[in-house]
């Protein structure tokens, strides 16, 4: 089965709304009420949806966020049944300090399609390069180097690597520069980063580093229709970690999965800019209307492009 393209459509205009709403706080120094403009404004959109949702990657538990927590149900109760994945504001720094990049993301997928990720760090790489054995999360920083370098045929001076800046990289980093290869360094948002190895025009030949685990199934969601690799493993720092994800059904915790056991079904992926950013432009609103960038894919149609709506404001 896989999931009809009506829904293309409906969930640009949820994460389009999201973004529009968290856009009303760029810059106002408070992540807490942009990301409540975007969760409150997703919640309302996607009940409105003829499906039976739920979330599987969502704001936290019931007890942590009031909406789109885990196991929340969405929707008409009408139509398909779809897992849900969600980060309404994915950057919350970003917005607050109207800095690029932050986006308001979704995923669906069809029923126990969606990995079930929990709120942990994740252990990431991704490549434009689909092909096993070239780029790999067991392979040293400079072994998957030398060999996208071979494989794209690209001296690793001319490759551009992604990665987050954060201490716990500056092993990778120090690597990368051995290697002189070009370092992108992003300070936060990690789906976009994953996603700029998806198109030639991001100039990213590979993303790597430790982010969300959340985050992680976001991005591979969208890599999958893009032909891209993905491959994360978690990383636990507390026994209250390791339980929970015991309790998920994680058994080996020390689990390096593969793209197609994140993602097993069809899926659409939505990331809507609210600030511009390398991924897609942010909310412009002109008069009456608003004009939303979101970049979209959904797997069985092969549908991957970005899609700037304008819509009216009321
Ligand atoms: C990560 C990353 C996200 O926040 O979760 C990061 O996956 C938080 O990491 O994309 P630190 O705990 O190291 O700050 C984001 O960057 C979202 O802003």
């Amino acid at each position: 089965m896989s999931i009809d393209k009506k829904f293309v459509d409906q969930l640009v205009k949820v994460t389009s709304k999201a973004a529009l709403a968290s856009s009303y706080f760029v810059g106002k120094k408070d992540k807490i009420a942009a990301d409540k403009a975007a969760v409150d404004s997703m919640r309302f959109n996607l009940n409105n949806i003829n499906m039976k949702g739920e979330i599987v990657i969502g704001e936290g538990e019931l007890d942590e966020a009031p909406m789109l927590y885990i196991g929340e149900k969405l929707g008409t109760n009408h139509g398909p049944q779809f897992d849900i994945a969600v980060d309404p504001l994915e950057g919350t720094n970003f917005a607050a300090n109207n800095l690029p990049g932050a986006l308001s993301v979704i995923a669906i997928a069809e029923k126990n399609k969606l990995f079930k990720a929990p709120e942990t760090y994740m252990e990431k790489i991704s490549t434009k390069v689909n092909e096993k054995n070239v780029v790999d999360l067991d392979y040293s920083v400079k072994k998957n180097i030398f060999n996208l370098s071979e494989y794209l045929n690209k001296k690793p001076e001319n490759l551009t690597a992604c990665v987050m800046n954060r201490p716990r990289h500056n092993e990778i980093i120090k690597n990368l520069k051995e290697l002189k290869v070009k370092i992108k360094l992003i300070t936060d948002g990690d789906v976009s980063g994953a996603l700029l190895v998806t198109d030639d025009k991001y100039s990213v030949d590979i993303f790597l580093g430790i982010g969300g685990g959340p985050e992680g199934v976001l991005a591979a969601s969208a890599l999958d229709t893009c032909n891209c690799s993905f491959q994360g493993r978690f990383l636990f720092s507390s026994d209250e970690d390791k339980n929970r994800a015991k309790k998920m059904g994680i058994n080996d915790l020390t689990k390096k999965y593969e793209l197609n056991e994140i993602v097993t079904g069809d899926s659409i992926f939505c990331a809507t800019g609210i600030t511009s950013g390398d991924l897609v432009e942010g909310i412009k609103i002109q008069d009456n209307d608003f004009i939303s960038e979101t970049m979209v894919t959904h797997k069985s149609s092969g549908l991957k492009k970005v899609i700037k709506l304008k819509q009216n404001l009321s």
